[in-house]
């Protein structure tokens, strides 16, 4: 029988928020707790300086500071740190073949890269149980990966082939799985998938149990209307909505100072009423920490959490963008902070959880998988001409939405006679 999801008067529903303020009898100023698992706190600004008609971005701040280790995980252990490593290093490796693959004029459209952002993809969704939801982002092709979508899928999904999960009727990012993997298709208007996101807990809770859900917004998209109503309704219903903020420091050409005046993107949780954390998102033991317990969180019913992770968006916003306007200073700065190589150094020297020789044969075991994902999705045909006018995400007769938890626990009542009043009072 699925756990009921428990019953919360007005007043424990109040008590839960995890960012209410202290306010000390004797002040008058409120005080909000942000939780920070960062070992190191950029102090790095940009300024924009005009030439005539040119614009370009000077950086300034501490740019030679050491480079933080890895937080150790609070949960995590070998094997989770490895598997972990090992998707990090197939979405890396495998946007570089999708690189080469554009450029031998294979692709149909643009590509779109998560370097630098891999740790946060991989280790944020690993936090998620089977049959919890996912909805990514572009920059989230590792967190595909770690759903179940292989490279191969990915791939083809970009050459437009017949066997691509859109059955190459959509040539870019927009494909989900709702039948087996719980991905919901990414919608590229910035900030949609939250309150659908938010649907999708409600749905659950509706038949009986509280799961984790999962999606992700920009540091530009965290400033769309539709983000504010469905964190807000998420966090009003108690919702289970894990909301990673990826501060990648730019949307666009245009830089997270530019964007917003405050100094963390996790500050706006305060507004809600939710938790708000602030990771290193190129530590993926942070990353997952965080996630983790959010997703316990959500679990037990106690509603969202915001956590923003800081990073840095290692090339330009697609393929097409040579992002000539990031001040090389910057890329020199997180290039040293690189989210693969530092789990390495964790993983072979720090922990020593893998030899030298166990070492190379994963990464051989990588680039032998993608080898073969590569030429599998290279020799795959287009679809037919006749098929055109098939459908992109489902086929007649998929429509049938089924329970996935439960049998529904709400059944419809009669409106109560005032709200029955209201209504009629609205209709005249
Ligand atoms: C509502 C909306 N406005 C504008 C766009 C066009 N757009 C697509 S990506 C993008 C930049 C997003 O930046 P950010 O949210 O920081 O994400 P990043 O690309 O850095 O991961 C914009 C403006 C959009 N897709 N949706
Ligand atoms: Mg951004």
């Amino acid at each position: 029988m699925p756990k009921k999801p428990k019953a919360r008067s007005h007043s424990n529903h109040r008590a839960s928020r995890a960012s209410r303020p202290t306010t000390p009898a004797s002040s008058s100023q409120r005080t909000y707790t942000i939780l920070d698992y960062r070992l190191e706190r950029p102090r790095i600004e940009l300024r924009q300086v005009r030439d005539g008609d040119t614009v370009r971005y000077e950086v300034s701040g501490d740019l030679s500071a050491p480079v933080p280790p890895i937080r150790e995980s609070k949960y995590l252990g070998k094997q989770q740190c490895i598997e972990i490593y090992r998707w990090m290093l197939l979405n890396r490796k495998m946007e570089a073949a999708l690189e080469n693959l554009y450029k031998q004029g294979k692709v149909v459209g643009g590509v779109y890269f998560g370097l630098g952002q891999e740790g946060c993809s991989c280790a944020s969704a690993y936090a998620l149980e089977p049959d919890e939801w996912l909805g990514p982002l572009i920059r989230n092709q590792g967190s595909l990966l770690v759903r179940g979508f292989s490279p191969r899928d990915i791939m083809m999904q970009y050459m437009a082939r017949a066997g691509s999960p859109t059955k190459g009727r959509d040539a870019s990012s927009h494909f989900g799985d709702i039948q087996k993997r719980n991905v919901v298709a990414p919608i590229s208007t910035l900030g949609d998938l939250i309150p659908v996101l938010a649907g999708v807990a409600l749905g659950a809770r509706l038949q009986g149990k509280n799961i984790a859900v999962m999606t992700y917004i920009g540091d530009g998209g965290q400033s769309t209307g539709v983000t504010y109503e469905g964190l807000n309704f998420a966090a009003v219903q108690n919702l289970g909505l894990v909301l990673f903020v990826e501060n990648n420091l730019w949307g666009y050409s245009t830089p997270a100072d530019m964007q917003f005046l405050i100094e963390d993107l996790a500050e706006r949780a305060i507004a809600y009423g939710i938790p708000g954390v602030i990771v290193d998102g190129t530590d993926p033991c942070q990353v997952y920490d965080a996630a983790h317990e959010a997703c316990e969180r959500a679990r037990r019913g106690e509603g969202p959490t915001l956590i923003e992770a800081k990073m840095m968006r290692m090339k330009g916003h697609a393929i097409h963008d040579a992002a000539e306007y990031v001040p090389k200073p910057l890329f020199e700065y997180w290039k040293k902070r690189d989210p693969i190589a530092r789990f390495e150094n964790f993983l072979v020297n720090v922990k020593k959880w893998l030899t030298p020789a166990e070492h190379e044969k994963l990464l051989a075991g990588v680039d032998a998988q993608l080898e073969a994902d590569r030429e599998f999705a290279v020799a795959s045909p287009m679809p037919t001409p006749e098929s055109a006018a098939g459908g992109t995400y489902c086929e007649e007769g998929c429509h049938e939405v089924k329970p996935k938890y439960g049998v529904p626990t709400v059944k419809s009542r009669k409106a109560p006679a005032t709200l029955r009043a209201e209504s009629a009072v609205h209709l005249k």
